[in-house]
C-alpha cells in the first residue's frame, strides 16, 4: 500500500515535471483547435478575378489553467489601410490610392509621413503609440497598402504582424492542414524602412509536437522546434501525423506594448528573409519599387512564429 502510494507520488512529480519541461518560462501551452468567427472586414471577393479567398477568422482558446487567449491575434477596432493592389474587392492596382489616402494625425505639430506596407497576412500599425490602420484583408489574397498619418519626432513604429491561420489556434491553414508562414515590410516617406535595426518578438507559436523546443533565455527563440519547408505545404512533425494533436505556446501581450516609453530592449533584433522566401504575390511583386530599400522582417523563425510584434524608434529625420 504504501509503495502504491510513493508510486503514485513519483508518477505525480513524473507527470507534473514532464508538464514544466513542456512549458517554457512565462508561456501557456494549448491544445488543438477552437470554432472561428469572422474578425476581418471583408466577407467575399467582389472582384470576379479568379482568387484564393479566405476569410480572417478568430477564435478564443482556453489553456488547462483556465487562462483564454485570443488566436491568431486580437483584432483592433478601427479604420482599413488604403489598397495598391487589392485583387479581391478592389481591380488589383488601384492607380487612386494616393488621393485616397485620409491623414491620421497623432501629432498635430508632427510632420507628414506616407508608409507603405506588405505583409503576410496581416498587419496593425501605432504610431507614437496611436493607432493608425489595419490590414483590410486579413488573410488571402494578399493585398498591399497604404498609410498616411502627422507625427512628431522621436517617432515611434510599432507593428502587430500576423501570419493569420484557417484553424484557429493551431498556426496551420486549409483542409491539408499546412503550417502558414509570414514576413512583413514597410518604407515610409521620411526614409524609414523595416531593417536590421528594428526589434521583434513573438508571442504565438504554432504548430508544435513539444513545446519545450521553444528557448526563452534571449528572446523566444523557436528555431529548435522542428518544421519543413516543402511544395504545397510546410509542415511539422505533429501536422503530418495527427494535426488535432498540435500544441500552441502563448505569451501574453503587455497593454502598453506599441507606447513610445515601453521597454523592447529584451527583445531580438528583426530577422532580414529575402522577398522571395516570403512572397511572390502581385501586391509585392507589382509594387517593388515603392518599398525600396525596405527589408522583410520576422523572428527568427518565418514558419512557427504566428503573432509577431515589431518596434522601431527614429529619434530625427533620417534624411
Ligand atoms: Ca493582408
Ligand atoms: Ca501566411
Amino acid at each position: 500500500m504504501k509503495s502504491c502510494l510513493v508510486s503514485a507520488l513519483a508518477a505525480a512529480v513524473l507527470a507534473a515535471g514532464a508538464a514544466w519541461a513542456q512549458q517554457p518560462a512565462g508561456g501557456t501551452v494549448t491544445t488543438g483547435e477552437v470554432p472561428g468567427t469572422i474578425c476581418g472586414l471583408v466577407t467575399a471577393c467582389t472582384s470576379g478575378l479568379r482568387v484564393n479567398f479566405n476569410q480572417q477568422v478568430c477564435g478564443t482558446i482556453a489553456a488547462p489553467d483556465g487562462s483564454k487567449w485570443a488566436v491568431p491575434a486580437a483584432v483592433t477596432d478601427g479604420p482599413a489601410a488604403v489598397d495598391i493592389y487589392n485583387d479581391c474587392t478592389g481591380p488589383g492596382d488601384n492607380p487612386n490610392y494616393q488621393e485616397q489616402l485620409k491623414t491620421v494625425v497623432i501629432d498635430p505639430d508632427g510632420v507628414e509621413i506616407t508608409g507603405y506596407i506588405f505583409a503576410d497576412n496581416y498587419f496593425e500599425l501605432w504610431v507614437n503609440g496611436k493607432f493608425v490602420a489595419k490590414d483590410g484583408m486579413g488573410m488571402t489574397p494578399f493585398n498591399s497598402t497604404a498609410v498616411r498619418f502627422k507625427a512628431k519626432y522621436p517617432i515611434t513604429y510599432a507593428f502587430k504582424a500576423v501570419d493569420w491561420e484557417t484553424h484557429p489556434g493551431m498556426g496551420m491553414e486549409y483542409d491539408a492542414y499546412n503550417v502558414g508562414d509570414g514576413g512583413f515590410l514597410a518604407r515610409f516617406s521620411d526614409g524609414t524602412v523595416t531593417g536590421p535595426d528594428w526589434k521583434v518578438e513573438t508571442f504565438y507559436i504554432a504548430p508544435l509536437s513539444d513545446p519545450s523546443c521553444v528557448k526563452t533565455t534571449n528572446g523566444r527563440d523557436s528555431t529548435a522546434c522542428p518544421a519543413e519547408k516543402r511544395q504545397g505545404g510546410n509542415k511539422t512533425p505533429c501536422s503530418l501525423s495527427d494535426p488535432k494533436s498540435c500544441k500552441a505556446l502563448h505569451f501574453k501581450i503587455p497593454d502598453n506594448w506599441m507606447a513610445p516609453n515601453f521597454n523592447d530592449s529584451q527583445w531580438p533584433a528583426a530577422t532580414l528573409y529575402k522577398p522571395e522566401e516570403v512572397t511572390g504575390a502581385p501586391g509585392y511583386v507589382r509594387h517593388a519599387d515603392l518599398f525600396k530599400p525596405a527589408q522583410f522582417i520576422w523572428t527568427r523563425n518565418l514558419l512557427l512564429d504566428n503573432l509577431v510584434l515589431a518596434r522601431y524608434t527614429v529619434k530625427a529625420p533620417p534624411r
